[in-house]
């Protein structure tokens, strides 16, 4: 085992019984996703995906840096056949099929492997010290964890050409407004709004959301018809569950509704 194992890179904390947090916690290399961090970060998206009790899933770094890419001291040693069969495939894998929603809060750097983290995220805000970049081909490589495509969809041809063959970051407000991300807040209070949307979130009738998430993505997987038709299912769909009938029960007998996940 090595040192770094022994370290705490990621905590891991249950937030009101249904928010898992995870923070990167490898402060000396910018959080730098290295193979023991992203599969721990793997780990616990598919622990927060079992069952019912978690229902959002929030991942940040610090108010200083979300994370500064992939370990360049670990990938350098790699070559074309270990790259070939890599486990990170699996482990990118793993967190952008979870069904439950995550959010990405984002200060600081957030540069390749960083960014594509965060872009895997369904919801993203962001400090306003916030740096995106996918500055691979400065190290004469490219982007391999969805920058090239996830970016296009986020942000349009131009920016993301420029991004990817440049180099050069964005700042928050250059994120905002190209769609990137949805909020800006000061570093300090991102968090706290970060859960907050959260809560939100978890509140919900929990057969709707992931029905919704699974919708809103369809849209960046496939054309319009299939998309529309998808949308048109899941809609019936959870007409079959008690919480659409509580939904619209509670609304006409103006209360707040009592949702039970089914
Ligand atoms: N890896 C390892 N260490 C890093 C690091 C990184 N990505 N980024 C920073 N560090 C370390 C620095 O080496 C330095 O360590 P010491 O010298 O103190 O020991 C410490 O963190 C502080 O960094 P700086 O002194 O550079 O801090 P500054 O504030 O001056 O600059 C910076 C911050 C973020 C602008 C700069 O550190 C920087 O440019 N970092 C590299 C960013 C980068 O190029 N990231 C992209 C990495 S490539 C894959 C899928 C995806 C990927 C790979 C494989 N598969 C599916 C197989 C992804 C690839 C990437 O992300």
């Amino acid at each position: 085992m090595m040192t770094q194992d022994l370290e705490t890179v990621l905590i891991v904390e249950k937030i009101e019984k249904h928010i898992c947090l995870l923070k990167l916690n490898r402060p000396k290399q910018l959080n730098a996703l290295n193979n023991y961090l992203l599969g721990e970060i793997a780990e616990q998206v598919a622990k927060a995906n079992e069952g019912d009790e978690i229902k959002c899933i929030v991942i940040t770094g610090s108010n200083r840096v979300f994370a500064a890419g992939a370990d360049i001291n670990e990938m350098s040693n790699m070559d074309m056949q270990d790259l070939l069969f890599d486990q990170r495939s699996a482990y990118w894998q793993v967190i952008s099929s979870s069904k439950k929603p995550i959010i990405a809060v984002v200060n600081g750097y957030a540069y390749g492997g960083g960014c594509e983290l965060a872009m895997h995220a369904d919801i993203l805000i962001a400090g306003d010290n916030a740096k995106f970049a996918q500055p691979e081909i400065k190290l004469g490589i490219m982007p391999g964890a969805g920058g090239t495509q996830r970016l296009l969809h986020a942000v349009g041809k131009s920016l993301a050409m420029q991004m990817t063959l440049t180099g050069e970051p964005i700042n928050a407000k250059q994120a905002l407004s190209s769609g990137l991300i949805s909020e800006i807040c000061v570093p300090e209070l991102s968090l706290e709004r970060g859960l907050t949307i959260a809560k939100q979130i978890t509140l919900q009738a929990s057969v709707a959301v992931n029905l919704i998430k699974q919708s809103v993505n369809k849209a960046q997987d496939t054309d319009l018809s299939t998309g529309l038709a998808f949308e048109r299912q899941a809609f019936c769909l959870l007409a079959a569950t008690e919480d659409r009938q509580e939904g619209l029960a509670a609304f006409k007998e103006k209360r707040k509704p009592r949702y039970i996940g089914r």
